[in-house]
């Protein structure tokens, strides 16, 4: 056994004091999500930016020059590997991360590094209304400024290291100047709906390769332009026993004075063949507990993916599941909201229809939508038909939403549709490879005005940047 004599322990504690006078237990914090500049607290005007990929601190004035504001210039959005933490997302669409304790601009690979690497959970500071952001994957190391770099260094009780690593969240040097996305931050497959006098969205959490994402959140917002996040709602690897990852495409339904959450996940023990089941909540905004301890739709019991599934409740109060990627089933839900008669499932798939199912009725009419191609494509969009029964036959009326290249906007899809609790004003929530560095597992979340002409047809949705 090895032994450490008293005389090497007092020779180590005044060369390394910091083992005798272990850094203060700052206390987790919060801060606002959207667009922000970091200044530091003890070289006012100095602010957080990035030069040539790396993170620095650098005086930045209203008379600097646009491409320096835009650099010192992030959206604080939820953690990539831990909601109830931040990641800083630039203007181009890349993210902070350390590698080698180095800070620096990189793109998303969705890798669980990646993820960690880029996620800082936010302790307060040592000025009042300052914050320091430790590393969430080296917890003991917080980002702070040394020769106006940015490191993620070990922490230490000295004032001088409480300084370099609070920082003060400032208005930004750019604003926001687009209407989408409404909540920063990647996500996908936005379910928009209304609830208690408010919208509620929720999304699948992007930004994972291979989607692998476990976890789902919700916000929700008095006017779809001002979000509250409410975290974490479910987390698929704790919450559900039969599935632990590929939490994907969710849709939330009021019945019963509660709220059913359906979603579909990856089967537990590495099986990633996905199934689709039923959380049930008193509260729209979560959380959400697994209803049955097993799936609503098994993997395997339907051809096509068990995926995407969507509830439409009928004004006669039959709720109906439509579920399904390559192959589209439609079946009325039991009252209880978590089981179904099988002999009464029907395959309803269109043409052309791979996956996102979403069922509305106005004016008597029923409008069955859908997404058409991967959405790692592009030419990701959506399409809808009409009937006047929730279960068909329908009739095909075309693609109302596509890429458009001039606005940067590239494979908008998996939607869903929202009436205002108030008028004939609906919108429709759908998400688009992030803008501007993006891709299918980078998404992020627009909502546009969804308008129909006199005959009831679905107008062409122009979206919104
Ligand atoms: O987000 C994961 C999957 O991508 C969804 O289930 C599909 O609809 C597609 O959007």
């Amino acid at each position: 056994m090895r032994r450490t004599s008293i005389a090497a322990l007092v020779a180590a504690a005044f060369l390394a004091p910091s083992l005798l006078l272990p850094a203060a237990q700052a206390a987790p914090t919060t801060v606002a999500l959207g667009r922000a500049s970091l200044e530091s607290v003890n070289y006012a005007g100095r602010f957080v930016r990035h030069q040539d990929y790396l993170g620095r601190m650098d005086p930045v004035t209203s008379s600097s020059d646009s491409r320096l504001r835009s650099d010192a210039t992030f959206t604080v959005v939820p953690g990539l590997a831990s909601s109830s933490c931040y990641s800083f997302q630039a203007v181009n669409g890349m993210f902070l991360r350390h590698r080698d304790y180095r800070v620096r601009l990189e793109t998303n690979d969705g890798s669980a590094t990646f993820r960690a690497d880029a996620t800082f959970c936010a302790e307060t500071g040592s000025v009042s209304g300052s914050t320091t952001f430790a590393s969430y994957n080296f917890p003991a190391r917080k980002l702070r400024h040394k020769n106006n770099e940015l490191w993620i260094d070990p922490a230490e009780d000295t004032a001088l290291f409480q300084a370099d690593s609070s920082f003060y969240l400032r208005a930004p040097w750019v604003a926001k100047s687009t209407a989408n996305p409404v909540v920063p931050g990647l996500f996908a497959d936005p379910h928009l709906t209304h609830a208690g006098g408010r919208y509620y969205l929720y999304p699948t959490t992007d930004g994972y390769a291979g989607w692998s994402g476990t976890a789902y959140t919700a916000w929700s917002s008095a006017d779809l332009k001002s979000w509250t996040f409410h975290g974490n709602i479910l987390d698929l690897g704790p919450g559900v026993s039969w599935a632990d990852n590929s939490a994907w495409a969710p849709a939330v339904v009021a019945k019963n004075g509660r709220y059913y959450l359906y979603f579909s996940g990856g089967a537990a023990s590495g099986d990633t063949a996905k199934q689709i089941g039923v959380a049930v909540s008193d509260s729209p905004a979560g959380p959400f507990t697994d209803a049955l301890g097993r799936p609503l739709v098994a993997a395997g019991a339907y051809t096509g993916q068990a995926i995407d599934p969507m509830v439409f409740t009928d004004t006669d109060g039959t709720s109906y599941l439509y579920w399904g990627q390559g192959a589209l089933r439609v079946v009325p839900l039991n009252a209880d909201m978590t089981s179904f008669d099988a002999a009464r499932v029907r395959a309803i798939t269109p043409s052309g229809y791979n996956e996102a199912p979403f069922m509305f009725r106005r004016n008597g009419t029923y409008y069955l939508m859908w997404s058409e191609n991967d959405t790692r494509s592009e030419d990701y969009r959506v399409a809808y038909a009409t009937s006047s029964s929730p279960m068909g036959p329908f009739t095909n009326r075309g693609v109302i939403l596509s890429k458009n290249l001039g606005l940067g906007i590239k494979g908008p899809g998996h939607h869903s549709v929202v009436r205002s609790p108030t008028s004939d004003t609906w919108y429709i929530a759908y998400h688009r490879f992030a803008v501007p560095a993006g891709n299918g597992t980078n998404r992020e979340v627009a909502i546009d005005r969804l308008t129909f002409s006199s005959d009831g047809a679905i107008a062409v949705v122009v979206p919104t940047p």
